[in-house]
């Protein structure tokens, strides 16, 4: 990248991500070629889990969460950060990017999905989750759904539903409405050319077979059920109060 261009994105970058209280967006000092201090680019980083690979055991087993996260996910981040160099996208935060990205954007469209739909999915997991969500977000459940077990189902059969690989999805819809939807590949609500229907994902389940096939195979139904033992609905309550 040339410094002007460089420094001319720098300065359009806007830290933070409104609607994303639990995905950070790093930054990372450039070095080495001599303009410390001036330097300053911005990348997308692989965030930590927050939790051992292996404490969602026996419902996520290690192996796939060390894979998933080291390797898929690491590798959505680098794709990512190489795509955004030079693009019209670079220096726009996720939400920026989704509300612009359209089709023919292959790479920052998969990448970009991957990197937020994978920090989404981390943080919505927790060892000690599962249970039923309190307060609001509970209240919201029943109000929209009918019941906790009237979304479950629907949310597992769109889960199911999805035709290859792709997401499950509860969002906030910008009528501040709760709905269930999906995605394919890793494209999300967010994306607005590209899904019918806005949204600021909730909660997610990644469908893929990478997420679930050394331990459950083809069982995708079985991974979906025992995906909510270790939903983290104190995390889902959060991005819920954070959009009504
Ligand atoms: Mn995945």
């Amino acid at each position: 990248m040339k410094k002007r261009d460089f420094l001319k994105l720098t300065g359009a970058f806007t830290a933070g991500m409104l609607l994303s209280p639990m995905i950070s967006c790093g930054s990372k000092e450039e070095s080495g070629d001599g303009h410390e201090g001036e330097n300053q680019a911005t990348e997308f980083t692989l965030p930590e889990l927050g939790y051992a690979f292996d404490s969602l055991a026996p419902n996520i087993d290690k192996e796939t969460m060390e894979i998933h996260h080291g390797k898929h996910h690491a590798g959505y981040v680098r794709k990512l950060n190489a795509a955004l160099e030079g693009s019209a996208f670079a220096g726009m935060s996720l939400e920026e990017i989704f509300a612009k990205v359209g089709e023919e954007d292959t790479a920052i469209r998969n990448n970009g999905g991957g990197h937020y739909n994978h920090s989404l999915f981390w943080s919505i997991m927790s060892p000690s989750g599962g249970g039923l969500p309190k307060g609001d977000l509970g209240d919201a459940l029943n109000g929209t759904f009918g019941s906790f077990d009237a979304f479950k189902e629907a949310f597992s059969n769109e889960a199911k539903g999805v035709f290859g690989s792709g997401w499950a999805w509860l969002c906030m819809g910008e009528d501040k409405k709760l709905f269930i939807t999906g995605t394919p590949n890793q494209d999300n609500p967010l994306m607005g050319n590209l899904v019918e229907k806005i949204g600021t994902p909730l909660l997610g389940i990644d469908v893929w077979e990478h997420a679930y096939y050394l331990n459950y195979q083809n069982m995708r139904g079985d991974y979906i059920v025992n995906f909510f033992n270790v939903i983290n609905w104190e995390a889902v309550a959060e991005r819920f109060k954070a959009l009504a």
